[in-house]
């Protein structure tokens, strides 16, 4: 068993794209102080419990209304929630989720089964390229060409003179903790930089797809007018996997090629560069603020 990739931020994906993670009217709805809470029953198989005592890996059945059969990390927010729960056993829980967050409580044991192995198609499509070395702050950042969303070719290199933040998306992740949570973030950044007359003025937003299949310009730039992106200040780009793979490889960024949408699982990353095109700040998974990234893309905005 591959701890490290049990350790990826599993991630994935609807079939009806235009519902991902909006809440299924008909579905029952409490509140909470997010706002509305919809609630889904769920039956699974546990796959996996995370080091961290709060998340779980589920396989799960279809969820009418929100999304198709999967396997996916389900947070809890009361870690008793997870006690003495054993890869194989059959659950049943309740999955809640309001307009920026998910988790899920009311876990049940109904069956205990054998420990499953992790699909192989899944570890498989997850490249680890042995030439790419991890990058840190004060690095220099390679170049890397893609494509944006206007269909034009760019350039990493062509951002010099400009400090930015890239973060890692795909345009089809439902789940609202993960890719959604990183564009929230960025348009909030984009919003406090535009409008604060005291933030200097040469930054950029970079959002990269690792599904270059489906994320065509077209549909990043769809995605992007979703946020309300600006596109002198937000690209959102894809291309060949080459350059995504090594850039994504420099920080520990993991996605599967090509993957059935089922079985796409995805860890988080979002690096600042600062304007001479070196690497400023990391930041892990989705445990920071909007704020905190727009102070760090100031900050390597800066003159050095
Ligand atoms: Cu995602």
């Amino acid at each position: 068993m591959n701890n490290a990739f049990l350790a990826l931020c599993c991630l994935t994906l609807l079939a009806a794209c235009s519902g991902c993670g909006r809440p299924d009217p008909t579905a029952p709805v409490g509140s909470s102080a997010d706002g509305p809470v919809t609630n889904y029953p769920v039956r699974g198989i546990v796959q996996a419990l995370r080091p961290d005592g709060s998340t779980v890996v589920i396989k799960h059945e279809a969820i009418p209304g929100f999304m198709d059969a999967m396997t996916m990390p389900f947070d809890v927010k009361d870690t008793n929630e997870l006690r003495g729960l054993q890869p194989g056993d059959a659950v049943e829980f309740r999955m809640r989720v309001t307009e920026k967050d998910g988790w899920i409580d009311e876990v049940r044991v109904t069956s205990h089964g054998p420990a499953p192995r992790p699909a192989t198609n899944v570890a498989s499509a997850i490249r680890v390229l042995p030439d790419v070395p991890a990058l840190a702050p004060g690095d220099l950042l390679p170049d890397y060409g893609f494509t944006n969303e206007l269909g034009r070719s760019m350039r990493l290199s062509d951002l010099r003179g400009d400090a930015y933040a890239f973060t890692f998306i795909f345009t089809r992740c439902p789940f609202p903790d993960f890719c959604p949570r990183m564009s929230d973030r960025f348009a909030t950044v984009q919003k406090r930089l535009a409008s604060d007359p005291a933030a200097p003025k040469n930054w950029r937003l970079l959002s990269v797809s690792f599904d270059p299949a489906t994320d065509t310009p077209e549909t990043l730039a769809g995605y992007g007018r979703r946020f309300g992106y600006d596109p002198s200040r937000w690209s959102l780009v894809s291309g060949a996997f080459d350059p995504i793979e090594r850039l994504a490889g420099h920080f520990g960024l993991y996605f599967g090629r090509d993957l059935p949408p089922a079985d796409q699982n995805h860890n988080l990353r979002t690096v600042v560069v600062d304007a001479r095109g070196k690497v400023a700040q990391v930041f892990i998974g989705n445990a920071w603020s909007a704020d905190e990234l727009a102070d760090a893309v100031i900050a390597a905005a800066k003159p050095k």
